[in-house]
């Protein structure tokens, strides 16, 4: 008797486990092979007979396997991870006076961007809380070509010279020998190379401030580092820098609270920027620029080509001329995330590059890089890379070509075909470098106006809040104290004492070293045959103590858009005080979230079921911006005696977040640490220096609490005694 083979074991399984398979519909969509052939069976490889071996003819499979095994591409060797969206750039305000760009002239036309943030030494999978830099890259497609700002979350680098960069990444990047640490600067390589790069002290005081721990992509501002050029109409050229402001503000996450991020969702900042996108929050951002008469080019303390140098704002203020709204997640992750590539050699007329030496360097680097990880030049004819306008010219065919040239005509000068495609006359859009005059020899070397290492280190040091102080020297102490050769720290304290004698003695006396008396550091890299007399550090002070832009303690604090705000309930939940409170912080756009001993429902006091998505095993306080705890006898009760609970209290209260409580409900809040820490009275004014909202009258709880999540951090709290979670 003939056996019947069983096609799809795994369909028969679900039919007898009494599981149904989507319905298959009549306008479903065949399973096709990449040429285009319908598939028949995709549960079985072809065999000879039911237990038999697989044929090498099923082409079928071959094709599938093969697909598979070239899924990966070589991941980015900097800024790997990364997250992007679509969306728009309208422009506020022409500055057809500096440049004739239409992107900067054109108000109110939009243009489509796609922008793609990153950390730089992590992985593709590594934690997006990684202590690090993070990478703002923004492709506008204009109506002359796509233009690329390649920006970074700080305004500066690491170092002044391109040819630095390798080893900079070397030295940062996990260890070569055993690939550890990942994501993490935190280790002997990496502060090796810096205690012996002065240059770097000003990066440095960005990189171990809160601006590396960001609370959100859309709580940052983005930087084109580099000092560029625009071009007007007749040719003049004005010094440009770019800062992209945020329209919610900059704000940041404490070092425990990111380690513990990292744990708990290290997608963090991926999820929330989709999420934000898919609930239509859509991140804004002002475009600033900072622009400079070609005539004033020497009248700074410092060069304008130095890209470990910014230009304070109280010298040439931030004109915030368009705004960029991201408004659309991304399709696949792989074909728009993934194969993005960006230049900052991608510009468009009337935007034009400098000699500053590390951008000099780059302008190369990425049409290169792109090479190894896309395999071909023709990779700006993937759609995410393709400009929007026609693309003409007479490069011809090499790997994945898509583009079917047709006629006989590769070549200009031509008549064959009608002398196409023509040069464009400056007029016509034409792109003409600024004819910058250069006379000089051809040198190895840099200027003595690059020598100061250490005055914008001070400044941005002295500009900071005494929590944002405490907050560096903390991270000076933990990177250090990671470091096992005790050289290393002596020279990175030698280092420190140039920036702040104050913090050097703070971060010495941690690791248990001394403070050096007498300081005397090498400027950085030279030459082997170098005559040092030549390369004495430029020692001088800022002109400047303070600039309130470096500091994330003035930043906007008068929104709490998108702030989750977790409510923590159980069953017995007073209905009103869960409601009252939740309808005020949701008029203003913040995002609440209940949060239970376990999943499924809960009923409240007056017999209303809520919905439970979320629970103490499933989420935790490091994921939200403040928590708010209802009344309700049972609730109360069933909160105080659950210790995840109190946990959650006492580490928002760690984290300096934002608590607020109905009075009933001060049964959870007695078990905490921080009980004993309440204020006396609840008023107004201890609600809002201590971010500790308590009252019965909702209306008042809920505006205050919504006043304290807009200040965002209580940071006071910290100081001067550590609190335990
Ligand atoms: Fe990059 N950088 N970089 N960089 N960089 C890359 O290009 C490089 C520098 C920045 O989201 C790579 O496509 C050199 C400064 C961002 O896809 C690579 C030098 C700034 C991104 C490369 C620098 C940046 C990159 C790796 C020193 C801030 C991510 C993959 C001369 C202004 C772009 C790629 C994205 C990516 C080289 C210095 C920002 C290897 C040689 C300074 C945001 O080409």
């Amino acid at each position: 008797m003939k056996k019947k083979i069983s096609k799809t074991p795994n369909e028969e399984s679900l039919k007898q486990l009494d599981i149904e398979k989507d319905k298959r519909t009549d306008d479903g969509t065949f399973l096709t092979t990449n040429h285009g052939l319908k598939i028949n069976d995709n549960q079985n490889s072809l065999k000879t007979g039911e237990r038999g071996g697989t044929l090498i003819e099923d082409f079928i499979l071959r094709e599938k396997i093969h697909h598979f095994d070239h899924e990966r591409i070589p991941e980015r060797i900097v800024h790997a991870r990364g997250s992007a969206a679509h969306g728009v750039f309208e422009l506020y305000e022409s500055i057809g006076q500096y440049t004739k760009a239409k992107l900067f002239n054109e108000v109110g036309v939009q243009t489509p961007v796609f922008v793609r943030f990153s950390t730089v030494a992590g992985s593709r999978g590594s934690t997006d809380l990684a202590r690090d830099v993070r990478g703002f890259s923004v492709k506008f497609y204009t109506s002359e070509g796509n233009y690329d700002i390649v920006g970074n979350n700080m305004p500066i680098f690491f170092i002044q010279d391109a040819i630095k960069f390798p080893d900079l990444v070397h030295a940062v990047k996990p260890e070569p020998h055993n690939e550890i640490p990942q994501a993490a600067s935190a280790h002997d390589t990496f502060w090796d190379f810096i205690s012996l790069m002065p240059e770097s002290m000003h990066m440095i005081m960005w990189v171990m401030s809160d601006r590396a721990l960001p609370r959100s992509f859309r709580m940052m501002e983005g930087f084109g580092v580099h000092t560029f050029r625009l071009i007007n109409e007749n040719g003049e050229s004005h010094f440009v820098k770019f800062h992209w402001k945020p329209l919610l503000g900059v704000h940041s996450v404490a070092w425990d609270e990111a380690q513990k991020i990292s744990g708990k969702n290290s997608d963090f900042h991926r999820q929330d920027l989709w999420d934000a996108i898919n609930t239509g929050a859509f991140p804004e951002w002002e475009l600033g620029v900072q622009i400079i008469p070609e005539a004033d080019e020497h009248n700074f303390e410092f060069d304008l080509l130095d890209p470990t140098k910014l230009i304070p704002e109280e010298i040439i203020p931030v004109q915030r001329i368009g705004k960029m709204t991201l408004n659309r997640n991304p399709d696949n992750f792989f074909a728009e995330t993934e194969q993005v590539a960006f230049n900052p050699g991608h510009l468009i007329s009337g935007v034009d590059i400098t000699n500053d030496p590390l951008l000099q360097g780059r302008l190369f680097s990425y049409s290169d890089t792109q090479l190894s990880r896309l395999g071909t030049h023709n990779f700006q004819e993937l759609p995410i890379n393709r400009p929007i306008v026609p693309v003409h010219n007479n490069q011809r065919d090499g790997h994945m070509r898509h583009t079917i040239n047709t006629g006989r005509v590769s070549y200009e000068p031509n008549t064959l075909g009608g002398g196409c495609p023509f040069q464009a006359k400056a007029a016509e859009g034409g792109f003409t470098s600024f004819p910058e005059k250069i006379e000089s020899n051809k040198i190895r070397g840099r200027s003595k106006s690059f020598f100061d290492h250490f005055s914008q280190a001070t400044l941005f040091f002295n500009s900071q809040s005494n929590a944002e102080k405490n907050h560096l020297t903390d991270a000076l102490c933990f990177e250090l104290g990671k470091v096992e050769t005790i050289a290393i720290r002596e020279r990175m304290i030698k280092m420190l004492t140039y920036i702040d004698k104050g913090l050097a003695a703070a971060v010495a006396i941690y690791l248990g070293l001394n403070i050096p008396k007498q300081i005397n550091p090498i400027n950085g890299s030279f030459p082997a045959d170098a005559n040092l007399e030549d390369y004495k550090p430029v020692i001088i002070k800022s002109s400047l103590d303070s600039s309130s832009a470096l500091s994330m303690e003035n930043t906007v604090k008068d929104t709490i858009k998108t702030r989750k705000i977790a409510f923590l309930v159980a069953e017995g939940v007073n209905e009103k005080s869960l409601e009252a409170v939740k309808a005020i912080l949701e008029a203003e756009g913040a995002v609440v979230e209940l949060v239970a001993p376990k999943l499924g429902s809960i009923m409240s006091d007056t017999d209303v079921e809520f919905s439970i998505l979320k629970s103490f095993l499933t989420t935790a306080s490091v994921l939200y911006d403040a928590v708010y705890v209802p009344g309700g006898i049972n609730s109360v009760a069933a909160l105080a005696g659950e210790p995840d609970a109190v946990h959650f209290l006492n580490e928002a209260f760690k984290h300096c977040k934002p608590i607020a409580a109905d009075e009933d409900a001060l049964q959870v809040i007695e078990e905490t640490y921080f009980y004993k820490k309440l204020p006396k009275e609840f008023t107004e004014e201890a609600a809002l220096t201590t971010g500790i909202v308590i009252s019965n009258d909702y209306n008042t709880l809920g505006t205050l609490f919504a006043k304290a999540i807009a200040m965002h951090r209580f940071w006071d709290r910290e100081k001067p005694e550590k609190v335990p979670a």
